[in-house]
């Protein structure tokens, strides 16, 4: 039975985590239940998690059927890719690159003038976007718009987003020229698409006597023409991995021992990892949350980082480690963060590099957006339908807003900076965040999504609010072949 599952996957040219396949393969059918979530997902995941079979479920239920019997296979299935020969890693040299990163530039002072500046530079990087969609062709400033008695289309900030006595929405939208009124009616398929305060977005309605826009489409920069990923010549890996919290009590050591040791083992995939990008939270850090000293391990935050040090000198030298910090770690919590400081950095063996959060990056020209992912607690709490065991959907809708962090005032502290580096400039070929503790991987609009588990056990913190780590997972994906794996230690 297992082998039919393995079979029926490889198929479809997918990969599957351990969970997911245990799951699956509980079933009485597993082939079956395999062929009715990949029926019910858009596209075959490059690997399928339990997210993804839980994601095809709540469709299956909101559809109000039961997950339909399978479609048969047959040859017309694409034949999975072929793998290229895994290269190894010390016969390649390093090519890498950073992009955009705060780093060394932050100007902000945190007045009010610079409040209105950081907005003022969202909406000039976002609007051009939202200019190129085919829908907002034609749109002109709020100002103009408000003079017009026809469809009328414009770009701006949402200032507000209010619900009306009856239930419908409202949406305060604002340009440097003016703010207009857009009402979402309950009854339209728009209200289903909830908007967050502070995102950019288009408009296109019609305006009503007293002055009201009623919202037709509400249109989202997202991303325009799905990419390729542009699979390199050295067919070597990246690895992601995200909040080991040295320094706490729960930091799962063993675990983390395993990982060390299958890096410095013989295994093909381990010795095709070339970079390994840890995605903040490295160490637990001190008066994080309230009475985090009776959590500690290590109450001291340079003795945290010495030991983050040693855990990283077990590394093979021939990895070239890129390092951001996260929420928990030793610099200012506003994002973007820059890179941790010196006096940090100098406890590292020099292939540790350091570098902001966020953070682009290219690894032998693959763009690599990596992310803490502070905001995707700001998705959960904003976004009906959001997870935490579900981190990935946060991550499309960031792609989708072409921002990591668009609600302002939330539980995600952003630093008014004169370019808002917390938007999606370029799309990149791999976006990677942590934070929630979940491992997933997956593809939206030819981005590879990765978010890259943690080395911390449930936290007490965690247990109330019922949040299910899935620690020690690291998903590792091939350059040369865009394939990716999650490994479990
Ligand atoms: O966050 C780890 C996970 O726990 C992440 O899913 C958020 C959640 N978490 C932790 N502390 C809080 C607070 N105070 N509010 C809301 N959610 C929280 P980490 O940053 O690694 O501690
Ligand atoms: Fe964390
Ligand atoms: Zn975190």
């Amino acid at each position: 039975m297992h082998e039919r599952l393995l079979d029926a996957l490889a198929r479809r040219g997918a990969l599957a985590d351990p969970d997911a396949i245990a799951y699956l393969s509980s079933r009485a059918d597993p082939v079956a239940v395999l062929e009715s979530v990949i029926a019910k997902l858009e596209g075959v995941p490059l690997v399928l998690t339990m997210e993804h079979i839980q994601r095809a479920q709540e469709l299956a239920r909101k559809a109000g059927q039961a997950a339909r019997p399978p479609p048969v296979a047959n040859a017309t299935l694409p034949s999975p890719p072929k793998l290229r020969d895994l290269a190894r890693a010390t016969e390649v040299d390093a090519q890498f690159a950073v992009v955009r990163d705060v780093t060394g530039k932050s100007t902000c002072e945190g007045t009010l003038d610079d409040f209105s500046r950081y907005f003022a530079s969202r909406l000039a990087m976002i609007g051009p976007m939202l200019r190129a969609r085919r829908e907002l062709v034609g749109s002109v400033d709020i100002a103009r718009a408000k003079k017009l008695t026809r469809e009328v289309r414009f770009i701006g900030m949402v200032a507000d987003v209010r619900a009306t006595k009856k239930g419908d929405r409202v949406l305060e939208v604002e340009d440097e020229t003016d703010t207009a009124p857009v009402f979402l009616s309950q009854t339209s398929d728009l209200f289903k698409d909830p908007v967050l305060p502070d995102e950019v977005i288009g408009v296109v309605g019609r305006p009503t006597e007293k002055g009201l826009i009623i919202a037709e489409q509400v249109v989202r920069p997202d991303i325009l023409t799905p990419r390729a990923f542009p699979a390199t010549k050295d067919a070597v890996s990246v690895a992601f991995i995200s909040d080991v919290h040295v320094g706490s009590k729960t930091f799962l050591r063993e675990k983390w021992d395993a990982f060390a040791s299958w890096m410095n083992g013989t295994d093909e995939v381990a010795q095709s990892i070339k970079y390994l990008v840890l995605a903040g939270d490295v160490v637990d850090g001190i008066g994080v949350y309230p009475r985090q000293e009776e959590e500690l391990a290590i109450d001291d935050i340079f003795a945290q980082y010495e030991e983050v040090a040693r855990l990283l000198g077990a590394i093979p030298d021939h990895v070239n480690m890129i390092l951001l910090p996260g929420n928990h770690d030793a610099v200012r919590p506003a994002e973007p963060q820059p890179a941790l400081p010196q006096d940090v950095a100098k406890l590292f063996d020099s292939n540790v590099t350091f570098v902001g959060n966020p953070c682009s990056f290219t690894v032998h020209g693959v763009r690599i957006l990596a992310y803490h992912g502070r905001s995707l607690d700001d998705f959960v709490y904003s976004l009906p339908g959001m997870s935490y065991a579900r981190p990935l959907d946060g991550m499309r809708e960031m792609l989708r807003r072409r921002h990591l962090a668009p609600l302002y005032g939330g539980k995600t502290p952003i630093a008014p900076e004169a370019e808002d580096y917390l938007v999606i400039d370029e799309v990149p070929d791999v976006f990677v965040a942590g934070h929630v503790h979940a491992v997933g991987m997956d593809e939206y609009k030819g981005v590879k999504i990765v978010n890259a588990s943690t080395w911390q056990a449930q936290t007490a913190y965690q247990k109330m609010h019922n949040i299910i780590p899935q620690p020690a997972r690291v998903p590792i994906l091939n350059l040369g072949t865009g394939r990716g794996t999650i490994k479990e230690f």
